[in-house]
């Protein structure tokens, strides 16, 4: 059998002082942090789109990767070297799961029943390749944004012609993601927004995305397929508003259409920066509302409006956002996939496994990092501190929903003004950076 990664060995965690790139310093995937091991807690798994089927083109240039899995020139022939080398990936550096759009593992024929046809052939190859290595499926979704169909959209386009298309793919997209025994089944809104609203009626397409979403539901219900929906918030690009804009607009939006105990959020650290929040905002939104599902661990760039998709190295983030995700009981279905991409000049496939190790470690400190902040109750012991008022007998009362208006102006009128007290921002920031090494 071909090797693609010959240069490679298997990954193993070398400890904090080895200087071997091709080892991890702090992912230790036995090693048990509250009462879990670090492989149980993070559930990494490995993009297919962006892994193998990146070309590094951008806007001013075509693609610049040479790999040897795109060697053959039949197409069927390279996607199935690209799903062996893909394999041979996840194995070599050591994650327990992978994620695909039903295009990016087999191209797309002349018509639908050819497609499906060959979708089936590679999904064939998966299934055996995920017995054969115990890789298991995090999540599948379906690629209804790239082909020139669906440039006004899928669900929310104009033409109900082009909703019919998209609801057969997602129906046969579901259908493997559940023979594969996927843990879940991923909704991004690829180009669900519009560019101008001169031309849009908004009202409709967001009733048609509704409906769009509630037979995805029906059609989980009839197959038995037991994964857990996800919907993965972005708030612009490729349109220029997208309507799943954020965490709090999707939750919204679900509960209006009657869909919240269906769906959970996939928050993407990227999308999150591009909508204003940051990444720990849009966790703690999810967890604040029990609906943080999973995530696309990756980081924009500071000085960049647009996606970058860069691989997550900044231990600060992954501080807080395994303390928010470890806060909220951690992941039961979700994990957390790696959608980043290695840089245009990036081109080695060797960068492939430098981009994944050093994500799985930092997200490895953050996890420990965190443990020990959970541990010593850090954060806990300010918070409960800074809300203590609320376990007075006022407080209580309030929570307890037993006073109103005029029972609160005669508490004010007898006490007067409330003692105001610091935030003690400054002071927890620096006890943070102490647990940050
Ligand atoms: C696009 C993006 C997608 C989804 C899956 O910004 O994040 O790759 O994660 O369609
Ligand atoms: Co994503």
């Amino acid at each position: 059998m071909k090797e693609f990664f010959p240069n490679v060995p298997k990954i193993t965690y070398e400890g904090p002082n080895s200087k071997n790139p091709f080892a991890f310093k702090h992912y230790n995937p036995d090693e048990v942090v509250l009462g879990k091991t670090m492989a149980e807690h993070l559930r990494f798994a490995v993009c297919y789109w962006h892994t193998f089927k990146g070309t590094g083109s951008d806007p001013f240039g075509p693609g610049v990767y040479i790999r040897p899995w795109d060697a053959p020139s039949d197409p069927m022939e390279a996607a199935e070297a690209t799903m062996r080398a893909a394999f041979e990936f996840f194995t070599k550096l050591g994650v327990g799961f992978w994620c695909f759009h039903d295009r990016d593992i087999a191209p797309e024929a002349d018509n639908l029943a050819e497609t499906n046809r060959r979708l089936d052939k590679m999904v064939d190859l998966a299934e055996k390749l995920q017995n054969d290595t115990g890789i298991r499926l995090l999540w599948g979704t379906t690629n209804a944004f790239s082909h020139r169909r669906f440039m006004a959209g899928a669900s929310t386009n104009p033409d109900p012609a082009v909703f019919a298309y998209a609801a057969a793919q997602v129906k046969k997209a579901m259908e493997v993601t559940k023979r594969l025994n996927g843990a879940g089944y991923v909704f991004w809104g690829g180009r669900e927004g519009y560019e101008t609203l001169l031309n849009t009626d908004m009202k409709r397409e967001l009733e048609h995305l509704a409906i769009f979403l509630q037979m995805a539901v029906d059609y989980k219900q009839k197959i038995g397929f037991t994964g857990q929906l996800y919907i993965e918030p972005k708030p612009k690009e490729p349109t220029k508003h997208q309507y799943d804009f954020d965490s709090a607009t999707v939750y919204g939006f679900l509960i209006k259409h009657g869909l919240a105990d269906h769906f959970k959020i996939n928050v993407e650290a990227n999308h999150s920066t591009l909508a204003g929040h940051t990444f720990h905002h849009e966790l703690a939104f999810c967890v604040a509302n029990g609906i943080l599902g999973s995530v696309d661990a990756n980081r924009g760039d500071e000085l960049l409006g647009w996606d970058t998709d860069q691989f997550p190295t900044n231990i600060y983030d992954t501080t807080l956002a395994m303390y928010t995700i470890l806060k909220g009981g951690g992941f039961t279905t979700g994990g957390l996939n790696f959608d980043a991409k290695v840089r245009r000049q990036s081109i080695d496939v060797e960068d492939l496994f430098h981009a994944h190790i050093g994500a799985m470690d930092a997200f490895a400190r953050g996890l420990k990092i965190a443990a020990r902040l959970i541990e010593d109750k850090v954060l806990d012991s300010f918070i409960a501190d800074r809300y203590s008022g609320w376990d007075s007998p006022l407080g209580r009362d309030i929570e307890a929903r037993r006073v109103g208006f005029e029972e609160l102006e005669k508490y004010t009128l007898e006490h007067g003004e409330p003692t105001v007290r610091s935030g003690r921002q400054e002071l927890i920031e620096n006890v943070l950076n102490e647990y940050i090494r």
